[in-house]
């Protein structure tokens, strides 16, 4: 197939399933056309069946608020004509899918199909900005294929915009030959949790901090933190209040995590919600450990208590003992390491997840000919 996808290209989770399912289907044969302001992260547009084109964006001194959704239209539009694009496919509604609905209408001499796919925070902004709710929920309405990755997000879609049309649940998946574990690994140095995020109020980063305190009671342990957002300030002044500062780590952004996260004994995801939790995933898969909160979808990936915990948010205490079991119990880790890689292979390996888009994309496309 010819499939035109448009995510954002930064780091997010949307922009990071967006590219791993381009790079997959690229290499299962298709012809990937990612279209967007600019080349996703992880995206190497050398890579074999991956074509990239960008979308510019006028910056007439008339545009207070450039029209980046009319540019992302038009772009649309052209390669769909050029490439002979079967359906488009964009991740976060906001406003990637109106931007299909506009392409598929003046695509006149054939049906042009859109897929929309929901990762959360589409929802959660449209819930505290009213502005965007009808147009949101008439281009969700509209699209002929809604996917979104958790069951709650299913239920959210449903409840929060009011949508009849059928929701199919697609869970995130992660590439278990490149996120694979490395027991070696860990056995260098001090214990080390992780935490993932890109550090905005809804990831909890400062609960990550106090939870470490905590846990610094019971185990000499470390705090790697990854990625880089607004709660990063707020989160080191906390560190030199706790007296912990000597004890974490702030990396940054990071293109490479499969390399990170296997040198990790555990994972610390205090977020007040998660449509799935893809860094949990990609823990897993490396074989470790996710204390997480209980929250959105993440019970569809975490069993408690078999490959991974899940607490109640802002519930420190629990958090921190959970990462303290996990820390000072040897045989507990390895149970828990070796459950969650198997999680991560027998439920959401991109093996088993890309055949469902591919049949998804078949089924929307075949009735886009019906109609
Ligand atoms: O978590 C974020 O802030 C980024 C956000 C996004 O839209 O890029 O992530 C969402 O999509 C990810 C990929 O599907 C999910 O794994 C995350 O759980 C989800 N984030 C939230 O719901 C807060």
């Amino acid at each position: 197939m010819r499939i035109g996808i448009t995510c954002y290209p930064t780091y997010g989770g949307s922009g990071i399933v967006a590219t791993e399912l381009g790079l997959e289907l690229a290499l299962r044969g298709h012809q990937v056309h990612f279209i967007s302001y600019a080349n996703p992260i992880r995206l190497d547009p050398d890579t074999p069946n991956i074509h990239y084109h960008e979308v510019e964006v006028s910056t007439y001194p008339l545009f207070q608020y450039p029209p980046y959704a009319l540019a992302l239209a038009s772009r649309m539009y052209e390669v769909a004509e050029h490439e002979h694009l079967d359906l488009l496919h964009v991740h976060y509604a906001i406003p990637h899918s109106i931007s299909a609905l506009l392409a598929q209408q003046m695509t006149k001499n054939r049906y042009l199909p859109f897929v929309t796919t929901l990762h959360g925070t589409d929802i959660t902004l449209v819930g505290t900005d009213r502005s965007y709710f009808p147009i949101t929920k008439f281009s969700i309405e509209e699209s002929d294929g809604i996917t979104t990755i958790s069951e709650f997000m299913r239920k959210q879609t449903e409840e929060f915009f009011g949508i009849t049309k059928p929701v199919e649940v697609i869970h995130n998946f992660v590439n278990c030959d490149l996120y694979t574990p490395n027991p070696e690994a860990r056995t260098v140095g001090k214990k080390r949790i992780l935490h993932i995020s890109n550090f905005r109020p809804v990831k909890r980063v400062l609960d990550c901090v106090r939870a470490l305190a905590k846990v610094r009671e019971h185990v000499d342990a470390d705090l790697v933190m990854a990625g880089d957002g607004p709660d990063r300030g707020p989160c080191e002044l906390l560190a030199r209040q706790l007296g912990v500062q000597a004890h974490m780590r702030f990396l940054g952004k990071q293109d490479h995590m499969e390399r990170l996260i296997p040198r990790m004994h555990a994972l610390h995801l205090p977020s007040e919600t998660e449509a799935f939790g893809l860094a949990a995933l990609e823990a897993m898969a490396c074989g470790v450990p996710p204390v997480a909160t209980l929250t959105g979808g993440l019970p569809d990936l975490i069993t408690h208590g078999v490959d991974g915990y899940m607490e109640p948010v802002g519930d420190i205490d629990a958090q921190a003992a959970r990462l303290t079991e996990i820390l000072s119990d040897a045989p507990l880790h390895e149970r828990l390491s070796a459950a969650a890689r198997k999680t991560a292979e027998t439920r959401f390996c991109a093996k088993l997840l890309i055949p469902r888009y591919e049949q998804y994309y078949q089924k929307v496309c075949a009735a886009g000919e019906l109609g």
